[in-house]
């Protein structure tokens, strides 16, 4: 098979460049949570292999694949302890090899995690560092001396010799960012976990490294990365602490740090100018979009990813710790959506996503998961693949799977939320796991790492042994094979949707234009390229919800898509249905 690239893509009538990842779904794929082949209660890439035929069948262009590089597991895989190998457990480099080669006899392509702001403190790099302040990769991480308790006003368990951490920084999964060493009596940093050291990149040797790493991946015949939090490997100048009074905390301290755009135009130069899909993960709440345009610009000042995954959507109903949440509603969602795609309107491109390994279930979150469970799932979709930018459906999306009724603390496998709920009942922060349960119930990314719900056999099909993790109990009724018989599904509706991309460069080009920013419930929106325009109206309610449509919208438009049975005609007013999804071709 071959995959043209695009250096110079044709222009459509708009002004915009074709290119083939805009054009694209892509599919993300969390290995340990996929399909077990081997019967030990973790996804495998073998079990990935099995599986390529419902891919296919969804008919989606690109895999992402989250990390499945050799790694202690302690952030299921964001650890990688050797970027060149396969973790055993998910199997070896020629179940990799073979994976890649059925993608793309599949004529689906295969984009590799890049997890590059940290390793696993027990990739080679970091235990040689440990040797000594004077070992050969001790600049490849960052290190300083503490700070001296007393001189500091912030209260902190008193470290070895009276120190405190170099700075006030705290890890985004809870605690200082920063561990003592004790043999070498300084401390490194880790914006995440303590067995995830930050890389320094300051160090032209780190990035060599890296670089090289990536090419060699693409000599393998990968067809681009995503890139884990890409956006903090350039750390501020001194490395200042947070400032509460001005605001500034420490996600405001360590993205988009000065050198960031060198670094990734001196990755863009050495590694990717070949017409690869690249996206960028970008934390931040929010983003600047003087910074999220000049990642994504392809032009002479711009770092030239294909497109970046920025937070400002899944960060409304959240608080500042994962037990708080926060009130939003259907107008500060639309008020995000309508912001990014004004920012990439005439240059840059955006990504759509809605889940993901890190985010609670959509259906649960923006929809109904109960009485509108299906109509709310097609509702979303049709949202995620009728928006200006390219749609990313993560595993069980597409079967309208749901959050996970956890019922204490050891149903949690994350990191991410087990580290700082641990943390904070130890210190009396929080009351008890039941004052927070329903908080984690909505916030905790393990939501989205129960085993995908194959069938309605034991362990859903995913695994003739006892998961890692629960199945979901709904998966007799949520399961791809009940799925894939019923005409009348959520899978078949996304088929729907990946079909009316490919056959309509509207959806996939057209300047998008919003009707009803202000409506509570009610979200309607125009595509329009050249003399083609698509209008969608979406009801966001439980109840059934009118909308009286501008005259030269409907006047003689078709209905192309929908997620209940036609009704009859199109008129100015028109009457939604609970979780109603229409897409109408205007004239
Ligand atoms: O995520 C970055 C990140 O900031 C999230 O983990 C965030 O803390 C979470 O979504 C809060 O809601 C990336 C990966 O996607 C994630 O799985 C890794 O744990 C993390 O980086 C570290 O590599």
């Amino acid at each position: 098979m071959t995959f043209e690239t695009d250096a110079a893509g044709e222009r459509l009538p708009n002004g915009e460049r074709r290119r083939w990842w805009k054009e694209a779904v892509v599919y993300q794929v969390y290995p340990r949570s996929f399909a077990d082949s081997d019967g030990d209660g973790v996804g495998d890439i073998r079990g990935i292999v099995d599986r390529v035929g419902h891919l296919d069948d969804l008919g989606v262009d690109v895999v992402w694949l989250n990390p499945v590089y050799e790694s202690p597991q302690a952030d299921n895989g964001y650890d990688i302890a050797d970027y060149r190998a396969i973790d055993e457990q998910y199997g070896t480099m020629a179940d990799w090899e073979e994976l890649l080669d059925t993608l793309h006899d599949h004529d689906i392509r295969l984009i590799m995690d890049l997890v590059v702001n940290h390793t696993s403190d027990e990739h080679d790099w970091f235990q040689n560092a440990l040797t000594s302040r004077d070992a050969d990769y001790r600049d490849y991480y960052v290190w300083r001396e503490g700070r001296d308790a007393a001189e500091v006003d912030e209260t902190y368990d008193v470290g070895p010799d009276g120190e405190v951490p170099p700075n006030d920084w705290e890890s985004f999964f809870g605690g200082p960012a920063w561990a003592y060493h004790e043999a070498t009596g300084e401390w490194y940093l880790h914006l995440f976990d303590r067995k995830q050291p930050d890389l320094n990149w300051e160090n032209p040797d780190v990035r060599d490294d890296v670089f090289e790493m990536m090419n060699w991946w693409i000599e393998k015949g990968i067809d681009g990365f995503r890139m884990d939090v890409i956006n903090l490997v350039s750390k501020p100048e001194g490395l200042p602490s947070t400032d509460p009074e001005a605001g500034i905390r420490t996600i405001d301290r360590v993205t988009n740090g000065p050198r960031v755009h060198e670094f990734l135009g001196e990755m863009r130069d050495r590694v990717l100018d070949r017409g690869f899909l690249t996206v960028g993960e970008m934390i931040g709440d929010p983003l600047p979009v003087e910074h999220a345009r000049r990642y994504v610009s392809p032009g002479p000042d711009g770092d030239g990813l294909s497109m970046l995954f920025h937070f400002e959507h899944v960060l409304l109903d959240r608080g500042e710790r994962i037990w708080e949440t926060a009130d939003w509603d259907l107008t500060d969602l639309k008020a995000v959506f309508d912001r990014w795609q004004a920012a990439f309107a005439d240059e840059g491109w955006n990504s759509l996503y809605l889940n993901n390994h890190d985010q609670p279930r959509m259906v649960s979150r923006f929809g109904n998961d109960g009485e509108y469970r299906r109509e709310s799932a097609k509702l979303l979709g049709t949202l995620l693949h009728t928006l200006r930018g390219t749609p990313y459906v993560y595993q069980g999306e597409e079967l309208g799977m749901t959050n996970y009724p956890f019922e204490s603390l050891d149903d949690f496998r994350d990191v991410g939320t087990l580290n700082p709920v641990r943390t904070a009942l130890d210190r009396g922060v929080v009351e008890s796991f039941d004052a927070v349960k329903e908080a984690l119930r909505a916030n905790s990314r393990d939501n989205a790492r129960t085993p995908v719900q194959w069938s309605d056999e034991e362990h859903a099909g995913f695994s003739d042994a006892e998961p890692w993790i629960s199945v979901n109990p709904n998966y007799g009724e949520v399961n791809a094979e009940a799925e894939r018989a019923d005409e009348d599904s959520v899978y078949h509706y996304y088929r729907r949707l990946v079909e009316f991309r490919h056959e309509n460069d509207v959806v996939v080009y057209g300047d998008y234009d919003p009707l009803t920013p202000d409506h509570e419930s009610l979200w309607a929106y125009t595509r329009t390229l050249g003399d083609e325009r698509l209008f969608v109206v979406l009801n966001f309610a439980d109840e059934a919800t009118t909308y009286d449509a501008p005259a030269e919208l409907v006047g003689d438009a078709t209905l192309a898509l929908g997620n209940y049975d036609a009704d009859d005609g199109v008129d100015e007013t028109l009457d939604l249905r609970p979780w109603e999804a229409r897409v109408y071709r205007a004239r």
